[in-house]
């Protein structure tokens, strides 16, 4: 599925004008349905930043061949950041990177016995020459942040809708704080 910068959604390859003329620069790819509630914390703050984006359910042991051809395809269709997010013995990061030269995000996922630290690991030690980007166990969140920053390098309106978000957050603080303050 495909979201576009105002939200609305649909399915991606769908062929609508809409759709045509709005073309995701993130693709979100997680390995599992199962880790669907992270993928969306992602999505949203996409959203609240206006920046379109795709989401597939891609396996790298389950559906190999697909996670090959999406990440070879990935860059001739305009995305310009991977976020992978998958748990366990998460090789889907790995796997897209070792495909495209594109920046690949890898979101470690909490699940299993190890909670996420066997994903983590998987991820964040990659052979040199195939990056990926690794956030914390769960950083779905900062994932999305950084594709945003990567996006906004040479995207002057995105670096400004980051900046302005940012600000926000640091006001919500500062309410905390004036808050605590009072008592
Ligand atoms: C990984 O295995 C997925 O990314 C998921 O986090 C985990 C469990 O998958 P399911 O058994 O829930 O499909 O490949």
């Amino acid at each position: 599925m495909s979201k576009t910068a105002a939200g609305g959604s649909g399915s991606a390859g769908a062929g609508t004008d809409r759709q045509a003329e709005i073309r995701p620069r993130v693709g979100i790819v997680m390995g599992s349905s199962s880790d669907r509630p992270l993928a969306d914390e992602a999505g949203k703050i996409l959203e609240e930043l206006g920046i379109p984006y795709e989401m597939r359910i891609i396996s790298a042991h389950r559906t190999p061949r697909e996670a090959a051809t999406y990440a070879e395809t990935a860059a001739s269709r305009g995305i310009g950041v991977l976020i992978a997010v998958a748990g366990l013995a998460a090789h889907l990061p790995g796997v897209l990177a070792a495909y495209t030269t594109l920046p690949v995000i890898g979101v470690p996922v909490e699940t299993g016995p190890l909670r996420g630290l066997d994903a983590l690991v998987a991820m964040v030690q990659m052979p040199p020459g195939v990056p990926v980007a690794t956030v914390g166990i769960g950083g779905a969140r900062n994932a999305a942040l950084l594709a945003a920053a990567i996006l906004g390098q040479s995207d002057p309106e995105l670096a400004s809708r980051l900046a302005g978000w940012r600000e926000k957050q640091a006001d919500r603080v500062r309410q905390a704080d004036a808050e605590l303050r009072r008592g």
